[in-house]
């Protein structure tokens, strides 16, 4: 077209909208609310406000304090900001007080299987400690922290996962977005709290101010699929840290190292680069507490064991550590239906669309009988014409791929009925049979 001939083929425009739609006196009161909504309402959008491509005009229209104004600027600018006097100095020191117990090896077989088993999975760190130590759990959900987070997030906070080092991580350079993600994206960040003082010598945390706004990686850009299980030896994991080594040359990011005293407290963007520098005193501790915090109202997963180019999500069973509840995956808080695949991944569906992808339990017994159907002696040869053979093989695999499904469910309740075996009073046992219930019931269609 050459933009002066009418196409016959583009309906008319409605009404409202003119030929000067690009601008405002133009607009229909429609539209004009609209605009300005998306530029003074933080919810118009679903993206953090602070991470918004709109943050100078909602900020500049907010009704938040300058010093927390001044915050969020900062947060938006650099993807961190570093506080002190955020937590009592008792709750530190009691925190501080349950390190020798939480790391001595003789604790972990006084705990529950489930923790011994979070725990046995790097001894170098406590995973998930809160499940054992309230103070680590109060450190985790302390309200100031929430009430900061949520401000600067527009949604209510979700701390999930607590991680307790003794001694300085000296983790390679990552962003966490690569491990926790979510539908719609960036609402995750990391608390990192110093639990003694943090020297060059100790193995001060790392970090590159801006790193948060360059791209967030998806695997299959580096050519690479998701992992089966995590490990940082994995050949994506790799190729994945030697890519951020590469765009921290590329790009010459500047480097900074967190030497703060007890009690400090930096707050990273999900996608900020850091990591753990060299311990340069042999035995030296750096006693810290990592908080990992989702949002409501998103659906969450692990990006390096995931393949979203093919709708494949590692889901995580995310418990909220203020609640102990398990928070349900959806996306802007509506519903969605889970539909588990062979390997540990699953597809997700609207709620309501889920026969499509063939997940409704009717759907299931159909397939079972249509097998039935198909393995009779005779099927499509000669017993009905109409079904030749080609499309009585493609029937096959589908079943078959329907049966490896129902399978993996099985299995996936399995582990869930026998944990909940080995804890039946537990303060979790809730949290288990919540995530069991959502995963629906054991018995598959018969077959
Ligand atoms: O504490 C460190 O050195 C790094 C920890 C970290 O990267 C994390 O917990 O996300
Ligand atoms: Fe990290």
């Amino acid at each position: 077209m050459d933009g002066k001939t009418p196409d016959p083929e583009r309906p008319a425009p409605p009404p409202e909208h003119n030929a000067a739609a690009g601008r405002d006196e133009a607009l229909s009161p429609n539209d004009a609310a609209t605009v300005d909504a998306l530029l003074h309402d933080p919810a118009a959008l679903q993206v953090p406000p602070v991470e918004s491509v709109f943050f100078e005009s909602l900020l500049a229209g907010s009704q938040i304090t300058d010093e927390m104004k001044a915050l969020a600027r900062a947060y938006h600018d650099d993807g961190f900001v570093v506080l002190q006097d955020v937590f009592e100095p008792e709750l530190v020191d009691a925190l501080v007080g349950k390190y020798e117990w939480l790391f001595d090896p003789a604790t972990i077989g006084t705990l529950p299987p489930h923790v011994q088993e979070l725990f046995n999975l790097d001894p170098a760190r406590r995973l998930d400690a809160w499940w054992v130590c309230e103070e680590v759990r109060q450190l985790a959900c302390h309200p100031r922290v929430l009430e900061l987070l949520g401000l600067l997030y527009g949604r209510r906070p979700v701390p999930f996962q607590t991680l307790n080092f003794k001694y300085g991580t000296q983790q390679p350079t990552h962003s966490d977005a690569i491990h926790f993600w979510c539908i719609p994206s960036g609402y995750m960040c990391g608390v990192w709290v110093a639990l003694e003082e943090v020297t060059l010598e100790n193995g001060a945390l790392v970090y590159y101010p801006g790193s948060h706004k360059l791209p967030e990686v998806q695997l299959a850009q580096l050519g690479q699929w998701g992992m089966d299980g995590y490990t940082s030896h994995g050949s994506a994991y790799r190729f994945y840290e030697n890519y951020v080594r590469a765009i921290v040359r590329d790009r010459g990011l500047e480097e900074k190292k967190l030497t703060v005293p007890k009690g400090s407290v930096l707050i990273w963007a999900a996608n900020l680069l850091h990591g753990g520098s060299a311990v340069t005193r042999p035995g030296v501790t750096r006693i810290s507490q990592v908080t990992h915090y989702y949002f409501e109202g998103c659906t969450y997963y692990a990006p390096i064991l995931s393949n979203p180019a093919l709708g494949e999500y590692k889901l995580k069973d995310v418990i909220d550590l203020t609640t102990k509840e398990p928070v349900p995956h959806t996306i802007n808080g509506e519903p969605i239906t889970v539909i588990p695949g062979t390997d540990g991944r699953s597809r997700i569906a609207r709620a309501g669309t889920e026969t499509q992808w063939g997940f409704d339990p009717a759907l299931m017994r159909r397939m079972e009988q249509l097998k039935a159907e198909l393995d009779r002696p005779g099927a499509g040869g000669g017993g009905d014409p109409a079904v030749d053979a080609a499309e009585l093989q493609r029937l096959r695999a589908y079943v078959k791929t329907m049966e490896v499904e129902r399978d993996h469910l099985r299995h996936r309740v399995d582990q869930l009925d026998e944990a909940l075996r080995q804890a039946p009073g537990s303060p979790f046992a809730k949290a288990l049979r919540a995530v069991k219930s959502r995963m629906g019931p054991r018995s598959g269609p018969t077959t």
